[in-house]
């Protein structure tokens, strides 16, 4: 937008007055934050308004994006970006004495999701809004988000993440959109003439009330709406005979019992607990989703046979999958088509995301919990299975009824929501190619044999704007010099950077900008932790959630051989090397808790050490979130993505990395493998089993950890040093994680990758050593991470699955 310094002024001390009624010399950087916040959603409230009159009068199809997380983080600097007005809003506050930089750190972070899913809706909201695609997103407004993580003696501990007790300032309440969502109750059924009807009665009524969040596109006047619902009161919920007998308290439980659904977000990443609560914020925020989009589709007059042409939805993993019996409900009860036609419209509206292929991340709900929790809605999963099998038996011709009962969507008294979410839907995608290929061939193979058409392949993606423009704006103007601000809206343009690959000053200038990011972590990592470590160091990098198969005891147990490589013999000629952290646990997840604690403990025996020299420190950098990794990601040389092949689905940290110049090392697991194919096998480091190596051994059983550890002296005495007394902890400490690796036969086949990660990592140390070479190398990964942003991504899935074709609105603010 056109916006001059002197006129960001004036509007700001307005918006200061208007906000806080103080002198704006008296006001506190939450106050100036807020005023800033306030001018801003005036700025994009006319860009908003004229995107949904537009959609509205153009009858643009909608898609709608169901997830259970959206990990936004901030949003002042990306929609000070997208509006293209940060140098002068920033210009603007210097000359009043106030700086951008303080302002945005007054900001929290939402951080309403767990890890790489969340992360990814949020990217995908973005993404929506920058491409023109008319892409809404649909979830729920957490009280507390994912919890604050502290390190306390070295252990993780978790506290409540009240992002809301400052008020969110991007948000507006829309109590005038709430919808009734209803539990429990009893299903009636009576014949309306020579029809069949359902009625759910003596349900108990929620009240979902949506807050609405503005999502800017970049430079291209597109507003977007984020919804996400909150479950309140309702007058009638509130007990008045309790309340009236003087029972105060038992009146407040019911309010209680209400506000809880959205009080919290589970905080299992891989893992799903099977709690009541969590089925019932499932159905909350679908439910009343699907609802909201009724009232929107009703006002464009079309008749609801032509649905699907308009709506299409998406469901972020199974999270959201009762979105196939809800939309079948709304379809025969309110709507009263007939099943044939309410299955043709709901299929064809419905497209699935997978994250996953761990089995204890699937999601499956007890048939009876869910029938007393939503009757209505059971009955007709039970309907879907029975039709389902049905036609099972046709195509098997009766004779694999062990296929059949597989297969089934209820299953031993319980509904798999992959299932549901499969035989609902007109698409389901992995999120890389190696992960779509085992759904194919392995997970899901019974139902891509049915239905070959319906799967396929859409590798993740990340907000370039954020990571890159954002993240790091040195790396930014300097590119900007070399090949101009293309990039900005076509990052693929960033392979214009190849041709300066072996140009000496181009290496010398980015080496520059990574050392002095580099310089800007030390300093923050040394105010925080008092930790002073060497930014002429490797910077070598893991963060993300911490997890057996992402193995990050596999990167500490070789920071423990370097360790005891350089007690041998403390001049080894080594670059020195800062081993990062970061990254939380499930909270109930024991052995992964227990991970972080050895990675401390290791650190503050290393750190210690001044035998060594400085030649290696190691750094737990506590809660892990957007913010964080906007700080650590632009100072990173090296970037590990070690999982176990066929583990990681995608991994989009991986994409962060590689697009600031980080070298990656690499198992060739999710979208790593991609990452190859674009940078060349000489540019990122390998490693390790090969997925179909790993598939063999849980096949044949044929690895035997404790035999490798025997016969292998390396393995042996770093394994031994986490329970011989070695490390400063109690022997005991650490006992459960030699156990996994030993006594339960390592699962995630750390200690067979461990020779293998060690020559990697010796490579890293060799090729570092090389400026030139190493520059080289940095370079190509920036120039070659354009075709991982989300941009690209998205525009797939519109095409290819929302079948949606993006239009750029040419309203002008
Ligand atoms: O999704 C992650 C995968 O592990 C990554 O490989 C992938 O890149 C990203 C995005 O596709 N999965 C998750 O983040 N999963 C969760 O956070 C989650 C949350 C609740 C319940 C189950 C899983």
């Amino acid at each position: 937008m056109k916006l001059s310094v002197s006129e960001f002024k004036e509007d700001y001390i307005a918006a200061i007055k208007g906000t806080s009624a103080r002198q704006i010399e008296d006001t506190t950087p939450l106050e100036r934050y807020n005023a800033l916040g306030e001018l801003m959603k005036d700025y994009i409230g006319n860009l908003w308004a004229n995107t949904n009159k537009t959609y509205r009068e153009e009858h643009s199809k909608q898609v709608y994006y169901f997830s259970m997380e959206f990990l936004t983080g901030k949003f002042l600097e990306n929609n000070l970006t997208n509006l293209s007005i940060y140098d002068v809003v920033e210009q603007g506050l210097k000359e009043l004495g106030i700086s951008l930089d303080v302002l945005a750190e007054v900001e929290v972070d939402q951080g309403l999701g767990n890890g790489g899913l969340g992360r990814l809706a949020a990217c995908f909201m973005d993404a929506m809004s920058s491409t023109s695609i008319p892409g809404h997103g649909c979830g729920i407004r957490y009280k507390n988000g994912l919890f604050e993580q502290r390190i306390i003696d070295g252990y993780q501990v978790e506290f409540p993440d009240r992002w809301l007790v400052n008020n969110n300032v991007w948000e507006y309440k829309r109590p005038n959109k709430a919808v009734i969502v209803k539990f429990n109750g009893r299903v009636d059924t009576y014949m309306d003439g020579d029809t069949l009807k359902f009625a759910h009665v003596d349900y108990d009524a929620v009240r979902a009330v949506p807050y609405d969040t503005p999502i800017l596109g970049f430079e291209n006047n597109t507003v977007n709406t984020l919804r996400l619902w909150s479950a309140e009161e309702i007058d009638d919920i509130f007990d008045f005979e309790n309340f009236s007998r003087g029972n105060y308290l038992s009146a407040f439980e019911k309010k209680h019992s209400v506000e809880i659904i959205t009080q919290i977000l589970y905080p299992n990443d891989a893992y799903e607990e099977g709690k009541l609560l969590r089925l019932k914020q499932e159905y909350f925020f679908v439910s009343a989703g699907i609802q909201s989009i009724f009232t929107t589709f009703k006002k464009m007059g079309v008749p609801i046979e032509q649905f699907s042409e308009h709506i299409a939805m998406h469901i972020n993993d199974t999270h959201p999958a009762l979105a196939v019996p809800e939309l079948m409900r709304i379809l025969l009860d309110e709507e009263g088509l007939d099943w044939d036609m309410a299955w043709k419209i709901t299929t064809s509206c419905i497209s699935y995301t997978n994250h996953t292929i761990m089995s204890e991340a699937l999601e499956k709900w007890p048939h009876f919990m869910m029938r007393d929790l939503l009757p209505r809605i059971t009955m007709i999963i039970d309907e879907i299975n029975r039709r389902f099998i049905e036609s099972l038996k046709y195509v098997y011709l009766y004779t694999d009824e062990e296929k059949i009962h597989n297969m089934a969507i209820i299953k031993d008294g319980m509904v798999k929501m992959a299932h549901l979410a499969i035989v609902g839907s007109h698409s389901v995608n992995g999120v890389a190619k190696l992960h779509t290929e085992i759904l194919k061939t392995k997970e899901l193979k019974d139902f891509y044999n049915i239905y070959p058409t319906k799967f396929n392949n859409k590798t993740n993606g990340i907000m370039h704007r954020h990571w890159l423009l954002n993240a790091n704006p040195d790396l930014t103007d300097y590119v900007e010099g070399l090949i101009g601000d293309g990039f900005k809206k076509n990052p693929i343009v960033l392979r214009d950077l190849l041709k300066y690959r072996d140009d000496k000053v181009v290496q010398n200038a980015l080496f520059d900008i990574k050392h002095k990011n580099k310089e800007n972590l030390a300093k923050f990592i040394y105010e925080k932790q008092g930790v002073k470590i060497d930014p002429y160091s490797i910077f070598d990098m893991q963060a993300k959630r911490i997890h057996e198969y992402k193995r990050q005891h596999l990167n500490i147990l070789h920071v423990l051989s370097l360790y005891n490589k350089l007690k041998a013999n403390p001049n080894l000629d080594i670059p020195p090397r800062t081993f990062i952290f970061a990254g939380k646990s499930a909270p109930s997840y024991y052995v992964a808790k227990q991970i972080i604690k050895l990675i401390t403990t290791v650190a503050d025996m290393i750190n210690n050490d001044t035998s060594i020299k400085n030649k290696l420190k190691v750094v737990f950098l506590p809660n892990y979130g957007v913010s964080l990794a906007s700080k650590m990601i632009p100072a990173a040389d090296v970037s590990e993505q070690i999982s176990t092949a066929s583990k990681e689905a995608s991994g989009t940290g991986n994409m962060k990395f590689m697009m600031n110049g980080a070298i990656t090392l690499a198992t060739l697991d999710g979208a790593n493998i991609e990452i190859m194919n674009e940078v060349g096998e000489n540019n990122i480091v390998l490693f390790g089993l090969k997925d179909q190596e790993v598939f063999k051994y849980y096949q044949d059983g044929s690895y035997n950890a404790y035999e490798l550890y025997n016969t292998t002296p390396a393995i042996k005495q770093v394994v031994d040093q986490l329970v011989n007394g070695f490390l400063p902890a109690a022997k005991e400490e650490f006992a459960p994680i030699v156990d996994r690796l030993l006594r339960f036969n390592d699962e995630f086949f750390v200690l067979k990758d461990f020779e293998s990660y060690c020559d990697a990592q010796e490579r890293i140390g060799l090729y570092y050593r090389d400026k030139p070479h190493w520059m080289k190398m940095s370079l190509t990964n920036i120039a070659c991470s354009g075709v991982f942003s989300a941009d690209y991504t998205i525009e797939k899935y519109a095409s290819s699955i929302w079948n949606i074709n993006r239009k750029p609105l040419d309203f002008k603010l």
